[in-house]
């Protein structure tokens, strides 16, 4: 099926970013919702919750090298081929990634600088980032995220390995009695092997030296929190993972307002990556955190658009000083809007093309997409789509007329851009 870019209609011919300028081509789908975003670095913003955050997690991890103002412009071969992504890997593709063009595009994550950090000689570090995606639009999902990438690296010998031994009794020290109540999965299985050319007892020594010391994070970052578990102890669960870079791989689950939030994802890291790095004597562990979703549990943070939020009733709920619950202001009402169309003949719509033009129209107005019906018409052969769009307003009431208004907005771009046919 052929498929148009989100901008094959109007692209400029060159986009600014960061104060450069790069020259655009067909594959180009940056859009201009997301580009106003590029500069805000809330990460480093004083007194904003991710800026915290990070403090809190630099401050646990205090013998770490600290990084946090690497570009979030890189190449497809840094974010992916470094990190051995196979050519066919659907992170790659146009509807999952932003590109400016086919050379360059925004970091979909913070391991994309792993190899020129290692490269450095660093062997214990942390980096955060903006990081984006094309993705879904709910509570917990945003264009722009940020991640804060960790990495310890050790000699990979006798004495290395000395190191972690001591390393797992310290903080397997630290957890035992604390109020923390862990899932586990083995650090090696079948389907979560260690790699050939590492020593199985090596890979699990270094497997679980990164268990422990996520796990003596989330002591330090939830230990003694309320509101997560509504006084009981925080719950957390490891399970099996894939990742192109690490194996055996993980992702780290923390149960929050009922159900199973995925905080992080980690591994042992490939021997791949660290031979490009100049480092091959090496062996050792490295995550990647969702520092909104750390934040949304610590603060209560009930939808992940209110870290963008310019209202002073947000802002000034906050310092650098200590994390606080968030005390949230009315919630206006929700205005629902349904879309039904026919896609062109032969045109596939992804559902992240629909998001982003709604993002692009509605802005941080749209709280919620979902895709409600969906059929091929047995003679024409064409898609019917029904997507259900929930505008909220975090900051005010959203009138039905401003709703209908941007509504109508959606539908045009859909039809000039998409060629749909509106049922
Ligand atoms: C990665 O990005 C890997 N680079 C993590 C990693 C690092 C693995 C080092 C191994 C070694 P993943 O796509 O699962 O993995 O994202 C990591 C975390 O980012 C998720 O657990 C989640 O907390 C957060 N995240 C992912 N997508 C979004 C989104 N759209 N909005 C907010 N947070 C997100
Ligand atoms: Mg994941």
């Amino acid at each position: 099926r052929r498929r148009i870019s989100a901008l094959a209609n109007g692209r400029p011919s060159y986009l600014e970013i960061l104060g450069d300028r790069y020259p655009t081509d067909s594959i180009t789908n940056l859009t201009p919702a997301i580009l106003a975003k590029v500069p805000l670095r809330l990460h480093t913003r004083p007194s904003h919750p991710l800026n915290t955050l990070r403090g809190l997690i630099e401050s646990h991890y205090s013998d770490f090298t600290h990084l946090s103002s690497l570009s979030p412009l890189v190449s497809p071969y840094k974010n992916f081929d470094e990190l051995s992504f196979p050519q066919d890997h659907p992170g790659r593709a146009v509807t999952d990634s932003y590109y400016v063009n086919k050379d360059l595009m925004l970091r979909t994550h913070t391991s994309a600088h792993e190899v020129e950090v290692f490269r450095r000689g660093e062997d214990k570090w942390l980096l955060t980032a903006d990081v984006y995606r094309r993705d879904e639009i709910d509570g917990s999902h945003y264009p722009i995220f940020h991640q804060m990438e960790g990495a310890r690296i050790f000699a990979a010998d006798a004495t290395g390995m000395r190191e972690v031994a001591e390393d797992n009794a310290r903080l397997r020290h630290r957890l035992a009695q604390a109020p923390i109540v862990i899932e586990d999965v083995p650090h090696l299985a079948p389907t979560n092997p260690p790699q050939a050319t590492h020593d199985p007892a090596y890979a699990a020594l270094v497997a679980e030296n990164l268990k422990l010391s996520l796990n003596s994070l989330m002591l330090t970052l939830f230990g003694g929190q309320a509101g997560v578990g509504g006084g009981a102890p925080l719950r957390v669960r490891w399970i099996e993972a894939y990742f192109p870079f690490t194996s055996p791989s993980f992702e780290v689950e923390v149960f929050f307002r009922g159900k199973w939030l995925e905080i992080l994802g980690s591994g042992v890291v490939r021997q791949a990556t660290l031979d490009t790095a100049n480092v091959p004597n090496k062996i050792g562990w490295a995550f990647g955190l969702g520092l909104e979703r750390i934040a949304m549990i610590l603060y209560s943070i009930p939808d992940i658009r209110l870290f963008w939020s310019t209202d002073e009733r947000f802002i000034s709920q906050f310092t650098d000083k200590e994390i606080t619950t968030f005390q949230p202001y009315s919630k206006y009402p929700s205005c629902f809007k349904d879309v039904s169309f026919w896609t062109a003949q032969g045109l596939d719509l992804h559902e992240n093309d629909f998001c982003d033009v709604v993002r692009d129209v509605a802005g941080d107005l749209v709280e919620d997409v979902k895709k409600i019906d969906s059929f091929v018409h047995p003679k024409t052969n064409r898609t019917s789509l029904c997507y259900r769009i929930n505008y909220r307003s975090m900051d005010r009431s959203l009138s039905n007329e401003e709703a209908n208004d941007i509504q109508a907005q959606v539908v045009s771009r859909l039809e000039e851009q998409f060629g749909v046919e509106i049922r």
